[in-house]
C-alpha cells in the first residue's frame, strides 16, 4: 500500500513529466509552416492545485475535486522573454474563464501560473467570458479584448440557450493587476473584436464583427474597422467592413479576425477564421490577408481559401472539425509562433516565418469564386512548370 504522500507524489510526478515533455517538429511539412507533434496545452496540463485537495483528512482517496475539460482559445504575447498565452480554459462546468501560461521557448514547456485570472464585475455581471485577444497598445498598455456573455434578457421563458455576446475589456502594465474597463457599446452584439496596436487617425482602432444574432453574422458582412475615441469609455460610433464573405468559400457563413495583425514591410499581416456550413455542422479554418501599411482598411492580398484546417486528430473534440486562433507571436529573428486551438479543446503551436507568410499571401492565387477559375489557375501553373521542368 502506498502511502498518502507516495500518491500525491506520483501525481506530480506524471504531470510534470507531461508538463516537460519536449515537442518535435511532425513529417508533413507544405513549406509554409511547421506543425508540432504534441498539443502544447491539454486540460491535462492545468494544475494539480487547482483540481485536486491535498489535505488527506479532507480527501484521503485523492478525488479529482475540480475538472477542467479543455485549453483552447488563447491570446499570445512576447513578455520578459517568454511566450505567454492568456488561455481560455474551460471547467467540466461549461464555464471558461483566463489563465496564464508561459513557456521559455514557444514550442513546449508550458505550464500555468497558479492562480487564474480573477476578472473585476462590469455594472452587468456576465456569465461566460472567452476568446481573448492581446494587444500591446503604443498608448502604453497591453489589453485584452474578450467575449463576456450573458443570458438573451428577452429570451422566452424555458429558452435557456439564447444568449448575447458583447466585447469585454481589460488593461495591464505586467499581465498580473489587470483592470476591467466598460464592455464596448456596439448596436449590433460582438464576439471578435481585437484591437489594432497603433492609433489611427489619432483614434483607436477596432476589427470588428458585426453580428445580427448571437450566432448569426447574418446581415454583417464580414470583418469590421471602426475608429473609437478611447478605451476607458469604448463605443462603436460608425462600422465598415473590410474584409467581405463571399457565397462558396471557406467564409461563407462567418468570419472574424484573429490576433492583431503583424506588421511587416509589406503591409499588415493577418490572421482569422472563416466559418462555412456543412452536413456535419459548421467548419471553422485559418485564413491570411494583408492590409496596406499606410491605410489597414485596404486589401492588398488574400490568397484562395484556407491557411491552416484541422488535420488528423485536431478535428475531433467537443466541437468538432474547428480550427481557431487569437493569438500569435512574431519573434525579433523573424520566426512566428502561431497558437491554435483543435476543435475547441486544446492548443497547439504551429511556426513560419514573416518572409514566408508574406510569400504565402503574395503568391497564391487569389479566389476566383468559381470551379472554372480555379482550374485556371492550376492550368496556368502546369503551363509555367512545363516550360521551367
Ligand atoms: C461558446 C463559444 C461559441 C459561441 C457561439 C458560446 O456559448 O462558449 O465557444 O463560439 O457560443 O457558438
Ligand atoms: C465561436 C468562437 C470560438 C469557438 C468557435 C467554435 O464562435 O468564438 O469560441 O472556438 O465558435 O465553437
Amino acid at each position: 500500500m502506498n502511502s498518502y504522500k507516495e500518491k500525491v507524489d506520483n501525481l506530480f510526478q506524471v504531470h510534470e513529466t507531461l508538463l516537460t515533455k519536449k515537442n518535435e517538429k511532425t513529417d508533413s511539412n507544405n513549406g509554409i509552416y511547421q506543425r508540432y507533434t504534441n498539443p502544447v496545452l491539454t486540460n491535462e496540463h492545468a494544475p494539480l492545485i487547482w483540481r485536486y485537495d491535498f489535505n488527506e483528512q479532507d480527501n484521503p482517496d485523492l478525488l479529482e475535486r475540480i475538472g477542467i475539460n479543455a485549453t483552447l482559445n488563447s491570446g499570445a504575447i512576447k513578455w520578459n522573454d517568454k511566450y505567454v498565452l492568456v488561455v481560455r480554459v474551460e471547467g467540466n462546468d461549461r464555464k471558461s474563464f483566463f489563465a496564464i501560461a508561459e513557456s521559455p521557448n514557444g514550442i513546449d514547456n508550458f505550464r500555468f501560473w497558479d492562480y487564474p485570472l480573477s476578472l473585476d464585475d462590469v455594472d452587468d455581471p456576465e456569465t461566460n467570458v472567452y476568446d481573448m485577444r492581446l494587444t500591446n497598445h503604443e498608448d502604453g498598455w497591453i489589453y485584452g479584448l474578450f467575449c463576456a456573455e450573458r443570458k438573451d434578457p428577452n429570451a422566452p421563458a424555458g429558452d435557456l440557450s439564447s444568449a448575447t455576446a458583447s466585447c469585454g475589456i481589460v488593461r495591464t502594465k505586467d499581465l498580473i493587476k489587470w483592470e476591467r474597463l466598460p464592455d464596448l457599446i456596439s448596436k449590433s452584439q460582438q464576439r471578435n473584436v481585437v484591437l489594432h496596436p497603433e492609433f489611427v487617425d489619432g483614434k483607436y482602432a477596432l476589427y470588428t464583427r458585426p453580428q445580427d444574432g448571437f450566432i448569426d453574422a447574418g446581415s454583417g458582412g464580414g470583418i469590421g474597422w471602426a475608429l473609437i475615441d478611447n478605451m476607458t469609455c469604448a463605443e462603436v460610433k460608425e462600422e465598415k467592413i473590410i474584409n467581405f464573405r463571399y457565397y462558396h468559400t471557406i467564409k461563407e457563413v462567418k468570419n472574424g479576425e484573429g490576433p492583431h495583425p503583424i506588421k511587416t514591410n509589406k503591409g499588415w499581416l493577418h490572421l482569422a477564421h472563416g466559418v462555412r456550413a456543412c452536413a456535419a455542422g459548421l467548419r471553422y479554418v485559418l485564413y491570411l490577408y494583408i492590409t496596406d501599411l499606410e491605410d489597414p482598411t485596404k486589401i492588398i492580398a488574400e490568397p484562395a481559401g484556407h491557411f491552416m484546417a484541422p488535420l488528423g486528430e485536431e478535428r475531433i473534440g467537443d466541437v468538432s472539425n474547428v480550427l481557431f486562433s487569437n493569438g500569435w507571436i512574431a519573434d525579433e529573428d523573424g520566426t512566428v509562433y502561431i497558437y491554435y486551438a483543435s476543435s475547441d479543446t486544446r492548443m497547439h503551436v504551429a511556426t513560419s516565418t514573416i518572409d514566408k507568410l508574406l510569400d504565402y499571401c503574395m503568391n497564391t492565387p487569389a479566389d476566383g469564386l468559381r470551379s472554372k477559375t480555379s482550374v485556371e489557375a492550376i492550368t496556368k501553373l502546369v503551363n509555367k512548370n512545363k516550360a521551367n521542368l
